[in-house]
Protein backbone atom coordinates (compact mmCIF):
# COMPACT_ATOMS: atom_id res chain seq x y z
CA UNK A 1 0.00 0.00 0.00
CA UNK A 2 1.48 3.11 -0.91
CA UNK A 3 0.97 6.43 1.67
CA UNK A 4 2.02 10.03 0.95
CA UNK A 5 3.03 11.67 3.84
CA UNK A 6 2.01 15.51 3.78
CA UNK A 7 3.52 16.61 7.02
CA UNK A 8 5.75 19.42 6.81
CA UNK A 9 4.93 19.55 2.95
CA UNK A 10 4.74 23.59 2.01
CA UNK A 11 1.43 24.06 -0.04
CA UNK A 12 3.30 26.87 -1.94
CA UNK A 13 5.76 24.26 -3.98
CA UNK A 14 3.38 21.71 -4.40
CA UNK A 15 3.03 21.29 -7.89
CA UNK A 16 6.67 20.36 -8.24
CA UNK A 17 7.06 17.84 -5.07
CA UNK A 18 8.30 14.11 -5.29
CA UNK A 19 5.12 13.90 -2.62
CA UNK A 20 2.79 14.92 -5.46
CA UNK A 21 4.81 13.11 -8.14
CA UNK A 22 4.09 10.15 -5.86
CA UNK A 23 0.35 10.76 -5.45
CA UNK A 24 -0.32 11.35 -9.07
CA UNK A 25 1.62 8.00 -10.05
CA UNK A 26 -0.18 5.96 -7.50
CA UNK A 27 -3.51 7.53 -9.02
CA UNK A 28 -3.25 6.99 -12.23
CA UNK A 29 -1.31 3.22 -12.08
CA UNK A 30 -3.42 2.16 -9.38
CA UNK A 31 -6.52 4.10 -9.15
CA UNK A 32 -6.16 5.74 -5.37
CA UNK A 33 -3.94 8.02 -3.18
CA UNK A 34 -3.79 7.99 0.55
CA UNK A 35 -2.80 11.62 1.86
CA UNK A 36 -1.90 11.67 5.28
CA UNK A 37 -1.72 14.51 7.45
CA UNK A 38 -3.68 17.34 5.31
CA UNK A 39 -6.21 18.69 7.66
CA UNK A 40 -5.03 19.20 11.94
CA UNK A 41 -6.44 16.19 13.44
CA UNK A 42 -7.94 18.97 16.05
CA UNK A 43 -10.11 20.31 13.03
CA UNK A 44 -11.23 17.20 12.02
CA UNK A 45 -12.44 16.84 15.63
CA UNK A 46 -14.49 19.65 15.89
CA UNK A 47 -16.23 18.76 11.95
CA UNK A 48 -17.03 15.46 13.85
CA UNK A 49 -18.88 17.54 16.34
CA UNK A 50 -20.36 20.15 14.03
CA UNK A 51 -21.56 17.53 12.06
CA UNK A 52 -23.32 15.42 15.20
CA UNK A 53 -25.13 18.50 15.80
CA UNK A 54 -26.20 20.06 12.48
CA UNK A 55 -26.83 16.57 11.30
CA UNK A 56 -28.25 14.31 14.48
CA UNK A 57 -31.41 13.81 11.94
CA UNK A 58 -28.90 10.93 9.87
CA UNK A 59 -27.53 9.63 12.79
CA UNK A 60 -30.34 7.21 12.57
CA UNK A 61 -31.18 4.26 10.09
CA UNK A 62 -34.35 6.46 8.89
CA UNK A 63 -34.78 7.19 5.50
CA UNK A 64 -35.25 10.66 3.76
CA UNK A 65 -35.89 12.67 0.56
CA UNK A 66 -32.75 14.33 0.49
CA UNK A 67 -30.86 11.42 1.51
CA UNK A 68 -29.62 8.16 -0.16
CA UNK A 69 -29.52 4.61 1.46
CA UNK A 70 -26.43 2.86 -0.46
CA UNK A 71 -26.35 -0.17 1.72
CA UNK A 72 -27.96 -1.67 5.34
CA UNK A 73 -27.50 1.30 8.02
CA UNK A 74 -25.33 3.41 5.44
CA UNK A 75 -26.79 7.14 3.83
CA UNK A 76 -25.51 9.78 1.42
CA UNK A 77 -26.52 12.89 2.91
CA UNK A 78 -25.95 16.49 1.61
CA UNK A 79 -24.10 18.37 4.03
CA UNK A 80 -23.81 22.29 3.35
CA UNK A 81 -20.96 24.33 2.66
CA UNK A 82 -21.27 26.22 5.78
CA UNK A 83 -19.62 26.50 9.28
CA UNK A 84 -16.35 24.23 9.69
CA UNK A 85 -17.47 22.84 6.03
CA UNK A 86 -17.09 25.82 4.13
CA UNK A 87 -13.40 25.44 5.51
CA UNK A 88 -11.27 25.61 1.96
CA UNK A 89 -8.96 23.05 3.77
CA UNK A 90 -11.99 20.82 3.83
CA UNK A 91 -13.43 21.27 -0.03
CA UNK A 92 -10.33 22.89 -1.67
CA UNK A 93 -7.73 21.11 0.40
CA UNK A 94 -4.23 22.23 -1.34
CA UNK A 95 -2.67 18.67 -0.86
CA UNK A 96 -5.76 16.82 -2.35
CA UNK A 97 -6.35 20.01 -5.19
CA UNK A 98 -2.76 19.57 -6.05
CA UNK A 99 -3.34 15.65 -6.82
CA UNK A 100 -6.74 16.30 -8.32
CA UNK A 101 -5.57 18.81 -11.15
CA UNK A 102 -2.80 16.81 -12.65
CA UNK A 103 -5.11 14.17 -12.58
CA UNK A 104 -8.41 15.83 -14.20
CA UNK A 105 -7.82 19.64 -14.96
CA UNK A 106 -6.08 22.19 -13.63
CA UNK A 107 -10.22 23.82 -14.54
CA UNK A 108 -11.29 20.21 -12.48
CA UNK A 109 -15.15 21.30 -10.83
CA UNK A 110 -16.20 20.52 -7.27
CA UNK A 111 -19.39 18.49 -8.81
CA UNK A 112 -21.05 17.23 -5.47
CA UNK A 113 -20.07 17.46 -1.82
CA UNK A 114 -21.84 15.57 1.40
CA UNK A 115 -21.18 13.04 3.24
CA UNK A 116 -21.12 9.08 4.06
CA UNK A 117 -22.90 7.90 7.36
CA UNK A 118 -22.23 4.49 8.38
CA UNK A 119 -24.19 3.55 11.37
CA UNK A 120 -22.81 1.23 14.10
CA UNK A 121 -23.82 -2.11 12.75
CA UNK A 122 -23.67 -0.82 9.13
CA UNK A 123 -23.26 -4.17 7.12
CA UNK A 124 -20.66 -4.48 4.28
CA UNK A 125 -21.31 -3.08 1.02
CA UNK A 126 -21.33 -4.77 -2.17
CA UNK A 127 -18.03 -4.04 -4.58
CA UNK A 128 -18.80 -0.90 -6.96
CA UNK A 129 -17.36 1.94 -9.13
CA UNK A 130 -18.87 5.15 -8.27
CA UNK A 131 -19.97 5.85 -11.91
CA UNK A 132 -20.36 3.55 -14.70
CA UNK A 133 -17.54 3.39 -17.52
CA UNK A 134 -17.75 6.95 -19.75
CA UNK A 135 -18.79 4.60 -23.05
CA UNK A 136 -19.97 1.21 -23.96
CA UNK A 137 -16.81 0.53 -25.19
CA UNK A 138 -13.58 -1.17 -24.01
CA UNK A 139 -11.22 2.42 -24.77
CA UNK A 140 -13.05 3.99 -21.26
CA UNK A 141 -10.91 1.94 -18.86
CA UNK A 142 -7.85 3.03 -20.76
CA UNK A 143 -8.76 6.58 -20.30
CA UNK A 144 -7.42 9.45 -18.30
CA UNK A 145 -9.78 9.48 -15.27
CA UNK A 146 -12.55 11.82 -15.55
CA UNK A 147 -14.13 12.21 -12.22
CA UNK A 148 -12.54 10.73 -8.38
CA UNK A 149 -13.98 11.05 -5.03
CA UNK A 150 -12.20 12.26 -1.80
CA UNK A 151 -13.02 10.61 1.70
CA UNK A 152 -12.17 12.44 4.51
CA UNK A 153 -13.09 10.66 7.89
CA UNK A 154 -14.42 12.56 10.73
CA UNK A 155 -13.21 9.44 12.96
CA UNK A 156 -10.74 6.67 11.72
CA UNK A 157 -11.54 4.47 9.29
CA UNK A 158 -10.38 0.79 10.45
CA UNK A 159 -11.27 -2.77 11.21
CA UNK A 160 -13.91 -2.04 14.02
CA UNK A 161 -15.35 1.08 12.70
CA UNK A 162 -15.21 0.39 8.69
CA UNK A 163 -12.68 1.36 6.57
CA UNK A 164 -13.35 2.32 2.33
CA UNK A 165 -12.12 -1.58 0.72
CA UNK A 166 -10.88 -0.85 -2.78
CA UNK A 167 -9.20 -2.49 -5.32
CA UNK A 168 -6.23 -1.45 -6.75
CA UNK A 169 -5.78 -1.48 -10.89
CA UNK A 170 -9.54 -2.30 -11.10
CA UNK A 171 -10.29 1.68 -12.97
CA UNK A 172 -8.39 -0.27 -15.94
CA UNK A 173 -10.80 -3.46 -15.87
CA UNK A 174 -12.63 -4.09 -18.93
CA UNK A 175 -15.33 -6.12 -16.63
CA UNK A 176 -15.57 -6.97 -12.89
CA UNK A 177 -13.15 -10.04 -12.41
CA UNK A 178 -11.50 -11.41 -8.49
CA UNK A 179 -8.89 -9.65 -6.80
CA UNK A 180 -6.95 -8.86 -3.75
CA UNK A 181 -9.05 -6.11 -1.86
CA UNK A 182 -6.67 -3.20 0.13
CA UNK A 183 -8.46 -2.08 3.73
CA UNK A 184 -6.28 0.71 4.10
CA UNK A 185 -6.63 2.22 7.67
CA UNK A 186 -7.31 6.11 7.30
CA UNK A 187 -6.51 8.45 10.62
CA UNK A 188 -8.12 11.03 11.78
CA UNK A 189 -6.73 14.19 9.64
CA UNK A 190 -5.50 11.91 6.39
CA UNK A 191 -7.99 11.51 3.28
CA UNK A 192 -8.18 8.76 1.01
CA UNK A 193 -9.02 9.46 -3.20
CA UNK A 194 -9.87 6.90 -5.67
CA UNK A 195 -10.64 7.33 -9.54
CA UNK A 196 -15.02 6.85 -10.22
CA UNK A 197 -13.64 3.44 -11.98
CA UNK A 198 -12.48 1.84 -9.02
CA UNK A 199 -14.49 -0.96 -7.65
CA UNK A 200 -14.76 -0.28 -3.71
CA UNK A 201 -17.06 -1.00 -0.45
CA UNK A 202 -17.86 0.21 2.64
CA UNK A 203 -16.90 -1.76 5.04
CA UNK A 204 -19.19 -3.07 8.31
CA UNK A 205 -18.83 -0.92 11.34
CA UNK A 206 -18.50 -3.41 14.07
CA UNK A 207 -18.66 -0.52 16.38
CA UNK A 208 -21.04 1.65 18.40
CA UNK A 209 -19.94 4.78 17.29
CA UNK A 210 -21.17 6.20 13.90
CA UNK A 211 -18.48 6.97 11.18
CA UNK A 212 -19.03 10.20 9.20
CA UNK A 213 -17.27 10.22 6.30
CA UNK A 214 -17.03 13.62 4.37
CA UNK A 215 -16.99 12.93 0.53
CA UNK A 216 -16.26 15.52 -2.39
CA UNK A 217 -16.78 14.76 -6.11
CA UNK A 218 -13.78 16.51 -8.15
CA UNK A 219 -14.77 16.22 -11.53
CA UNK A 220 -13.75 17.33 -15.64
CA UNK A 221 -16.04 20.17 -16.02
CA UNK A 222 -18.28 18.63 -18.51
CA UNK A 223 -19.07 15.42 -16.38
CA UNK A 224 -22.10 15.27 -13.95
CA UNK A 225 -22.33 11.91 -11.81
CA UNK A 226 -25.22 10.33 -13.08
CA UNK A 227 -26.39 8.15 -10.52
CA UNK A 228 -25.58 8.68 -7.32
CA UNK A 229 -28.95 11.45 -7.38
CA UNK A 230 -31.23 10.52 -8.86
CA UNK A 231 -34.03 11.48 -6.10
CA UNK A 232 -35.30 14.91 -7.16
CA UNK A 233 -35.13 16.45 -3.86
CA UNK A 234 -30.49 15.16 -3.17
CA UNK A 235 -28.70 18.14 -3.88
CA UNK A 236 -25.24 18.39 -5.18
CA UNK A 237 -23.92 21.37 -3.29
CA UNK A 238 -25.75 23.21 -0.71
CA UNK A 239 -24.42 26.40 0.17
CA UNK A 240 -25.59 30.26 1.68
CA UNK A 241 -25.84 33.31 -0.21
CA UNK A 242 -22.37 34.91 0.78
CA UNK A 243 -20.40 31.62 0.20
CA UNK A 244 -19.26 32.22 -3.10
CA UNK A 245 -17.44 35.76 -1.76
CA UNK A 246 -15.39 33.58 0.59
CA UNK A 247 -14.19 30.90 -1.69
CA UNK A 248 -10.54 31.84 -1.96
CA UNK A 249 -8.85 32.72 -5.56
CA UNK A 250 -7.02 29.80 -5.84
CA UNK A 251 -10.41 27.76 -5.45
CA UNK A 252 -12.60 29.83 -7.78
CA UNK A 253 -12.84 27.34 -10.68
CA UNK A 254 -14.10 24.64 -8.53
CA UNK A 255 -17.56 26.56 -9.18
CA UNK A 256 -17.90 27.68 -12.76
CA UNK A 257 -21.42 27.42 -12.73
CA UNK A 258 -22.31 28.58 -9.07
CA UNK A 259 -24.75 30.93 -8.42
CA UNK A 260 -26.47 32.45 -5.63
CA UNK A 261 -29.00 30.49 -3.90
CA UNK A 262 -32.27 31.26 -4.87
CA UNK A 263 -34.34 33.64 -2.82
CA UNK A 264 -37.12 32.05 -0.59
CA UNK A 265 -39.40 34.41 -2.37
CA UNK A 266 -38.63 33.93 -5.83
CA UNK A 267 -39.40 30.47 -7.24
CA UNK A 268 -38.73 31.39 -10.90
CA UNK A 269 -34.34 31.83 -10.41
CA UNK A 270 -32.58 29.31 -11.33
CA UNK A 271 -31.07 26.60 -8.97
CA UNK A 272 -28.41 25.01 -9.07
O1 LIG B 1 -18.90 3.89 3.36
C1 LIG B 1 -17.89 3.76 2.69
O2 LIG B 1 -16.78 3.51 3.20
C2 LIG B 1 -17.93 3.83 1.19
C3 LIG B 1 -19.28 4.18 0.66
C4 LIG B 1 -19.34 4.08 -0.82
O3 LIG B 1 -18.41 3.70 -1.47
C5 LIG B 1 -20.55 4.45 -1.55
O4 LIG B 1 -21.62 4.59 -0.95
O5 LIG B 1 -20.47 4.58 -2.80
Amino acid sequence: MIRIDCRGLSTDTLAGSEQMRSAYDCFVRHGYAILDHIVPEEQVEALRQEFNETYACYLSDRKADESLRVSKRRFMVPVALSGGFADPLVYANPYVLAVVREVLDQDAILEAFGAIVSLGGAEVQHLHPDGPPLFNASISALLPAHALTFALPLIEMNNQHGTTAIVPDSHRWQEPQAAAVMEPVVPVGSGIMWDFRLYHRGMPNLSDRTRPMLYATYARDWYQDPINFRKPMQRRLVYEADFLERVPDRARSLFPRLRPPPREDDTNRNQT
